[in-house]
């Protein structure tokens, strides 16, 4: 019997309700994609996460389709029988004599097949080719064209419009999988994208405009009380404190309690994902932490894989120190505490001078003897096997940044991803970035940036850039981003140079606050969690799915379109100052009057769902021949 499937996606926080009515009847849904319980990068996080919001709707009828690798469905597929009789007719054929067609079934649902990428865009392209009755779409997280243009040296979004595709995708030897990736949107009932940056790189390079935007979601973990979040934080925080501890062993003339844990990570793309500009601006904030005698530490981590050879001994060796000081401790300890202990049971207070006998002394000085060091500190914890031409090792080896004790910016480079199994740095990803301050993403290309987003769900502050999806789309929902610890580098309107001292004052800022207005940035940062949560942006697939069925299948579904876009904006922070330039790249100005900040801020979150249903949603403004959007001004009714 069909399920009475229609969803609506409700209200969270005060973010607008939306609500589709549409009957999928007895529709059956495919997603395929390459990295279906295959995990390469962001797409592998798009459908784990959205998984669940999709079920909710398609129940028993949706099917994700992704490569059999072998270690991935031992450990993420549960093999079961599938129950529609259609399916396991089908099942059975293709198991029995290969990838077959079954529709000899006598009633064969509605099918709508949702295909991620070039990858699986063959399928979507041979599904029309063969008119088979199947509503499709067809999403692309970023364009093969658009990925190899930028990272080359191409003033990419002001020659969008210049580009001779064919010509230029022979060029880089990707003619034919570009090919397949035009043919593929273009043969799409709907042509869906990650963000409206996207959407317009799609428009010029694969010459259709998507019909809809699909923002990247996650599923939101929300605590009960803000402060378990914040402990979260401060736990994790000790546990990089420790490998830092070993990391910089005999060097550690800083104080580790003022220092700040900034990091980038993702598919190492030197250029395309910032690293080039982070690195540039860490050189400068050195600089300027020296020159001013800043008691702040900076420690840069870079978490982008590449060839290695395991880790370094020097690095392995720092572990082993730490964990010997450790054990040293220990032992003078227990033996102080007995001593102590004894004393106290025969009513006297101990001979401090006695406590500590030759051996302790002697086994203190041989572990503090171990622990000194010829060698600076070691950048990069892994042997690399293309450490000459390495980017990130050439740039720090150009910039000087070296791990010196002078410098106030130390960086770690760990071409590996985060494993809770590692022998140096037992954390995963999630735990890592909950431990740090700070997440740097000056991203030139990025079609939306898991990375960033993952940081504001986790109530850590993040730099992300006018030329990311997600950049884009929390500058549109967010009166202030900055004062909410999301801030937004502009790289489409400046010289990289430009964009590198606004990093390097992004950065000064950050590293001049105190604890208590990290905490309170933290919270604020927290808050837009909701804004991010599939359970709001899944209203976008879901449109996309009912626009599929309605064009593929006119006569058994009737799509009304609705626009599920919002003008919600986030207000600025009662106690930020309402002065353009104190807000641009604000960080919490206040001190004094943080108790009332909560109780402000409600108040101005409520002003602006008033205004909401008062007036239109903001528009896209367009600007430049790039044809991108304009970011959004700060209307007037923005509660300050
Ligand atoms: C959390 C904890 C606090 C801790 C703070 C450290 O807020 O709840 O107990 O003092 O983190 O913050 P910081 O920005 O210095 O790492
Ligand atoms: C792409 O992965 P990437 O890191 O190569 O898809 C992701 C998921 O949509 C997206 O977040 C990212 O910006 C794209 O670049």
């Amino acid at each position: 019997m069909p399920l009475p499937r229609s969803l609506s996606v409700t209200s969270l926080s005060g973010l607008d309700d939306w609500t589709e009515e549409f009957d999928l009847g007895d529709a059956v849904l495919f997603e395929i994609a390459w990295e279906v319980a295959n995990k390469v990068g962001g797409i592998y996080t798009v459908i784990q996460t959205k998984a669940r919001l999709t079920s909710e709707e398609w129940g028993e009828n949706y099917f994700l389709v992704g490569p059999y690798m072998e270690n991935s469905v031992r450990t993420q597929v549960e093999l079961i029988e599938p129950t529609n009789p259609a399916l396991k007719r089908t099942i059975d054929n293709m198991n029995s004599s290969g990838c077959k067609y079954a529709a000899q079934c006598e009633e064969p649902p509605h099918i709508l097949a949702h295909f991620h990428e070039w990858l699986a865009g063959l399928g979507l392209v041979l599904c029309r080719q063969r008119q088979l009755p199947v509503a499709t779409i067809f999403t692309t997280h970023a364009t093969l064209l658009g990925r190899y243009l930028c990272a080359g040296s191409v003033d990419f979004y002001n020659n969008l419009h210049k580009f001779n595709v064919d010509k230029e995708a022979g060029d880089r030897q990707i003619y034919h999988r570009y090919c397949l990736e035009r043919a593929a949107a273009h043969c799409a009932h709907v042509f869906t994208t990650v963000s409206h940056i996207t959407a317009i790189e799609a428009e010029h390079l694969l010459k259709r405009k998507p019909d809809v935007v699909t923002p990247n979601g996650l599923n939101v973990k929300k605590f009960s009380a803000s402060h378990e979040f914040q402990n979260l934080h401060a736990h994790s925080k000790a546990r990089i404190q420790e490998f830092i501890r070993g990391h910089f062993y005999g060097h550690l003339d800083f104080n580790l309690d003022k220092s700040v844990f900034l990091f980038i990570a993702g598919r190492y793309e030197f250029s395309n994902k910032g690293a080039d500009v982070f690195l540039e601006a860490l050189a400068r904030l050195n600089y300027l932490l020296r020159v001013n005698h800043s008691e702040v530490t900076v420690i840069a981590f870079f978490i982008m894989p590449a060839r290695t050879n395991n880790f370094n001994i020097e690095t392995l060796k720092g572990q082993a120190v730490r964990k010997q000081l450790w054990d040293t401790a220990q032992t003078v300890k227990e033996k102080f505490g007995k001593k102590l202990y004894e004393s106290l049971l025969v009513g006297q207070l101990p001979d401090v001078s006695k406590m500590l006998d030759k051996e302790d002394f002697t086994m203190m000085k041989r572990a503090i003897f171990s622990a000194q060091r010829q060698c600076l500190p070691p950048i990069c914890t892994h042997n690399m096997l293309d450490d000459s031409s390495d980017p990130i090792l050439n740039c720090l080896r150009r910039i000087g940044l070296f791990n010196s004790s002078s410098d106030r910016v130390k960086v770690i480079f760990h071409p590996e991803f985060l494993s809770s199994t590692s022998p140096l740095l037992p954390m995963d990803y999630e735990e890592f970035v909950r431990g740090c301050h700070l997440g740097v993403f000056p991203s030139y290309y990025e079609p939306w940036g898991y990375t960033p987003a993952e940081c504001t769900v986790m109530g850590i502050p993040s730099v992300s850039t006018n030329l990311s999806g997600f950049g884009c789309f929390m500058e549109e929902h967010i009166a202030d981003p900055s004062a909410y610890g999301v801030y937004i580098l502009d790289r489409r309107y400046r010289s990289v140079d430009e964009s590198c001292s606004q990093l390097t004052s992004f950065l000064l800022q950050f590293c001049q606050q105190s604890r208590r207005q990290r905490i309170i940035q933290r919270n604020r940062t927290e808050r837009l969690s909701d804004l991010l949560d599939w359970r709001y942006l899944g209203r976008y697939y879901i449109s996309a799915r009912h626009m599929a069925l309605a064009k593929a299948f006119p006569e058994s579904y009737y799509y009304e379109p609705q626009d599920p876009s919002s003008g919600f904006r986030y207000p600025r922070p009662a106690s930020v100052p309402p002065s353009p330039a104190l807000s641009r790249h604000s960080s919490p100005h206040h001190s004094d009057d943080n108790d009332d900040d909560d109780e402000r801020y409600n108040e101005d979150l409520e002003a602006e769902k008033d205004r909401l249903n008062i007036r239109q949603p903001h528009s896209p403004q367009y600007r430049d021949k790039s044809g991108l959007p304009d970011a959004i001004p700060v209307s007037d009714g923005d509660g300050t």
